[in-house]
């Protein structure tokens, strides 16, 4: 501005000017060709900021597209005013996000057990019905004679054998916040010894699948988990002489710090009149306690 009002003087009192001076009414010398504004429209880039003339005025910064970046501001000219900066693109709008599905069927009738099955289709409403351990296409809890096969909150049905123990555990094999496992313990302290806990169920001889989940912490000594099904002549699972028919036991398994599957399909022998399921633990060495996890039991 100063440069302005200095030529402005100039010419007031006649002198020859050296250099063009503005006319009054014409503002500054041609003033600068504005830049162009941005390109509107999403994403568009700001315009550049136009240039200014000699003594002009500056150009106006490019206005930005939506959600485009700011033009650059005009560059000033001699004696001109600064351009005005570009002004900023808003920013685009984020987009709606589409409305969650609480869970599979009718969303309207609720979930009442939480797992993700709408009342309307929930076939097990105490129960995951979610869960299908053997892989056959049939949620577990429709076909499985066992009880308290999720362990949801504690170890009932289940029973320890000699020298071994059976806690719940908070660790659930789905992560499931609402249920939890089985801690077996066996606790003889004897390389390759087999020990756990089970539950009994009446059954008669035929073709069978049992199947689980388990968990071999991490940290202790080596060892491995197994699945063991005994077969009794008599409704309780009780041994002895006449009694006891035989057993069908799986291959034994022992990954560490993962929940790994066990899907053993079995046939018990003719007589058979009960079946104990038998989640099992094998000390591979000579720890004092070896314990395995186990969730999700399935016998059918
Ligand atoms: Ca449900
Ligand atoms: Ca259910
Ligand atoms: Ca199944
Ligand atoms: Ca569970």
């Amino acid at each position: 501005m100063r440069y302005i009002f200095g030529f402005v003087c100039v010419c007031g009192l006649g002198m020859m000017p050296l250099v063009g001076c503005s006319d009054p009414e014409g503002g500054g010398g041609t003033g600068g060709e504005g830049g162009s504004g941005g390109i509107a429209g999403m994403g568009g880039e700001g315009g550049s900021g136009g240039i200014a003339g000699a003594g002009g005025q500056g150009g106006t910064g490019g206005i930005a597209g939506t959600g485009g970046q700011g033009g650059t501001g005009g560059i000033a000219g001699m004696g001109g005013q600064g351009g005005t900066g570009g002004i900023a693109g808003t920013g685009g709008q984020g987009g709606t996000g589409g409305v969650a599905e609480l869970c599979i069927g009718d969303d309207a009738t609720g979930d009442t057990d939480g797992d993700g099955v709408c009342d309307d289709l929930d076939l097990c409403p105490a129960a995951n019905d979610l869960i299908d351990v053997d892989g056959n296409d049939v949620a577990d809890c429709v076909e499985n004679v066992l009880l308290n096969p999720g362990l949801n909150s504690d170890v009932s049905n289940w029973e320890a054998g000699g020298q071994a123990t059976l806690e719940w555990d908070t660790e659930d094999a789905d992560a499931d916040p609402g249920s939890g496992s089985a801690a077996v313990t066996n606790i003889t302290g004897l390389l390759g010894f087999v020990r756990g806990a089970g539950q009994c169920v009446e059954l008669g001889e035929g073709d069978y699948v049992a199947a689980a989940r388990y968990f071999i912490p991490a940290g202790q000594g080596p060892g491995r988990s197994e699945l063991n099904m005994t077969f009794h002549g008599n409704t309780s699972c009780i041994g002895g002489a006449g009694n006891f028919l035989g057993n069908a036991s799986s291959p034994f398994k022992m990954e560490i710090g993962v929940w790994d599957t066990f899907v053993h399909p079995f046939t018990a022998v003719s007589g058979t009149q009960s079946v104990k399921f038998l989640m099992q633990a094998q000390v591979m060495d000579t720890s004092p306690a070896f314990t395995v996890q186990y969730d999700n039991l399935l016998l059918h």
